[in-house]
């Protein structure tokens, strides 16, 4: 009887007990990439980072810090910069935030831009509006790629 309330007292505990949040998949790339990967906020956390110095519209100067694009690509072997050729020009990234907003990027715009999946901006995360993960295009004034809530890239070929 007792072993029964205990295994009984387990099991409701599995169900109601409130999943780890470090285990969710925070995002997911996939597509026409070698290695389609997922990544759970520790393993995001675990990723060289990078920072890049963004003004705003007022003209005041911040910090987000998180895993470069670009770096995130390559590691799940998208050609980019000098192994971008041939019929991988006709590759492009789609990026999707959870409510389905998509943003593209062409793959080439990675040779003189430094894009950034940020976490964090002056040192703390990132408003939940927008995060836990948010694309920042540097050079994009009207801000429409970046990307608020980003869980998926994929890569597309567009032939
Ligand atoms: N997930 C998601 N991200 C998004 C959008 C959106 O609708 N959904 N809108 C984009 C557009 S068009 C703009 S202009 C900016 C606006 O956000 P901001 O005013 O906070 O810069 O977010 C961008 N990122
Ligand atoms: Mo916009």
């Amino acid at each position: 009887m007792k072993t029964l309330l205990s295994f009984l007292a387990f099991v409701l505990l599995q169900v109601v007990q409130p999943a780890n949040a470090r285990d969710d998949v925070i995002l997911k790339i996939e597509g026409e990439i070698a290695s389609p990967k997922t990544f759970t906020d520790a393993e995001f956390r675990a990723l060289p980072r990078a920072t890049v110095q963004v003004k705003d519209r007022a003209g005041v100067q911040h910090t987000y810090e998180g895993v470069s694009l670009g770096h995130l690509l390559e590691l799940a072997g998208v050609p980019l910069k000098q192994s971008l050729k041939h019929d991988a020009i006709a590759k492009y990234l789609h990026a999707q935030g959870r409510d389905g907003y998509v943003a593209v990027f062409a793959l080439p715009e990675f040779d003189s831009q430094e894009y950034l999946i940020a976490d964090a901006v002056d040192g703390k995360a990132i408003a939940a509006d927008a995060g836990p993960l948010q694309i920042v295009s540097p050079a994009e004034m009207r801000r429409s790629r970046w990307v608020k809530q980003l869980v998926l890239l994929r890569i597309v070929r567009s032939q």
